[in-house]
């Protein structure tokens, strides 16, 4: 085993609070902190993942790499440099005091030149991981096959217009969902990476609905056969590497799964970049997510308001995350999910020791987050006006239309009489977004604002 790729860095990294000045600690996270009752570590179960932090040299499609990353160095042999990978990756991860890591197949394992050389290879890296594990305690939040940097995958996978290469993403998948369940992972991930279309001249749009909706029904009925006990997650994102993708928001995947019968074994990975690709908010995906019981993961970073592509950097913003972590805990909290970093350090951060700085920043944003949102939970406030809004549906008018006993005839009756007149109330927007601003800003101090009569 190589060790030693970052030596500068003391194990694990600790809680130094907002005193410290020294960029190698935590400034709000706390693993044992409790929140709600709950560890912030089980709140948040924190996971750096493979892709960006460890496969990728720091290329964009002008340039070549820029990272210092010597287990990607040019002529080294596949198999020792993906062990070196995996080394520099546990080192890091256990570095961090983080309690996850999530990877793809070629991630850690590159194509061989047959399917029976790809597999062997990537069966080899997994024992080689599962050795990792065992010695440090790092666990596998999600595995994911890589369906879409193959040339074979230009046209899609499961919604490739050749049944061939349907099958070959389908053995692909029954692999690393194998190896995902070996590995004692808790979920696994499908984003439909080329799942979608360039143009709709060349496009069967029912056709390749059915077919994709046929490849997620196998994964099912391969999970449950194999007894893989962890969760199934897709991935909405709107485009990007196609024009279209189907997996495009999270109403529209309900909608999809929905539609195939697929509701019940399929819930959701979010990722905020993607939502705001969308035109959503990462609040509103998160909250639909909730609001229809299909929340399942997160992928973690963020987008970058002048840009229209995937620019997935650390999440730095407590406002825009406090929002979504309060929609999670009122939804009872993460149960296999986590939140995963899926986010990449900017070509120019060079170093190793900014892979540091990237996860710490983005976990002290989520932990002063959570801190955030439980602050409003234990406030109330917001629940209260809530309920108050929609307290008439409790009445004899609201149940006797949801039971669905009114019926227009009696409706139009009781408003020709004049037993029924409506009032305009106020929404009370402002009122309601200074009542989390004052959390947000208040929850810095270890008592937050405390709970506040609001009327
Ligand atoms: C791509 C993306 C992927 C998935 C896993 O935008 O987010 O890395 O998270 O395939
Ligand atoms: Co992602």
């Amino acid at each position: 085993m190589s060790d030693g790729f970052f030596k500068d860095v003391a194990q694990p990294i600790s809680f130094g609070g907002l005193d410290s000045n020294d960029p190698l600690t935590y400034k709000v996270y706390e693993p044992d902190r409790l929140v709600l009752g709950k560890r912030m570590e089980e709140h948040l179960r924190i996971a750096v993942c493979m892709w960006h932090s460890f496969a990728s040299p720091g290329e964009d499609m002008f340039g070549s790499g820029t990272f210092d990353r010597p287990w990607l160095g040019d002529g080294l042999d596949p198999i020792a440099a993906g062990r070196a990978k995996l080394d520099a990756a546990f080192e890091f991860v256990a570095k961090l005091g983080v309690p996850y890591f999530c990877f793809h197949d070629r991630d850690i394992a590159p194509e061989g030149r047959t399917f029976a050389e790809t597999k062997a290879r990537l069966e080899a890296m997994v024992d080689y991981a599962g050795e990792h594990m065992a010695r440090t305690g790092v666990k596998l939040l999600w595995g994911t096959a890589n369906l879409f940097g193959h040339p074979r995958y230009a046209a899609g996978a499961a919604t490739n217009p050749d049944p061939e290469v349907f099958a070959y993403a389908a053995a692909q998948v029954k692999l690393v969902l194998e190896a995902t369940q070996r590995l004692g992972g808790e979920n696994y991930v499908l984003w439909g990476g080329r799942e979608g279309y360039d143009t709709l001249l060349n496009t069967d749009l029912a056709r390749e609905e059915t077919q994709l909706a046929r490849f997620l029904s196998l994964v099912a009925e391969h999970k449950h056969r194999i007894g893989f006990k962890g969760t199934l997650l897709i991935e909405p994102k709107p485009h990007e590497p196609t024009k279209h993708q189907y997996d495009h928001d999270a109403a529209i995947v309900h909608g999809f799964l929905v539609r195939h019968g697929l509701a019940g074994e399929f819930r959701l990975n979010i990722e905020a970049n993607h939502a705001t690709l969308s035109g959503h908010s990462f609040h509103h995906e998160i909250a639909y997510a909730v609001a229809n019981d299909i929340l399942g993961s997160i992928d973690a970073n963020r987008g970058d308001y002048q840009n229209g592509w995937d620019t997935d950097q650390f999440p730095n913003s407590v406002d825009e995350l406090a929002l979504a972590m309060y929609e999670i805990l009122r939804g009872g909290g993460l149960t296999t999910g986590g939140f995963n970093f899926d986010a990449k350090l900017r070509r120019q951060s060079l170093d190793r020791s900014d892979l540091f700085h990237g996860h710490i920043g983005g976990i002290d944003t989520l932990a002063r987050a959570l801190l955030a949102a439980a602050a409003i939970i234990e406030e109330g406030a917001l629940e209260r006006l809530r309920g108050e809004r929609y307290a008439g549906w409790a009445g004899e008018l609201g149940t006797s239309i949801t039971s669905g006993r009114a019926t227009l005839d009696e409706l139009e009756r009781k408003v020709a009489t004049g037993a029924i007149d409506p009032k305009p109330v106020s929404g009370r927007q402002e009122l309601l977004e200074n009542v989390v601003n004052r959390q947000i800003w208040a929850s810095g101090s270890r008592a937050g604002a405390g709970a506040a009569k609001i009327g």
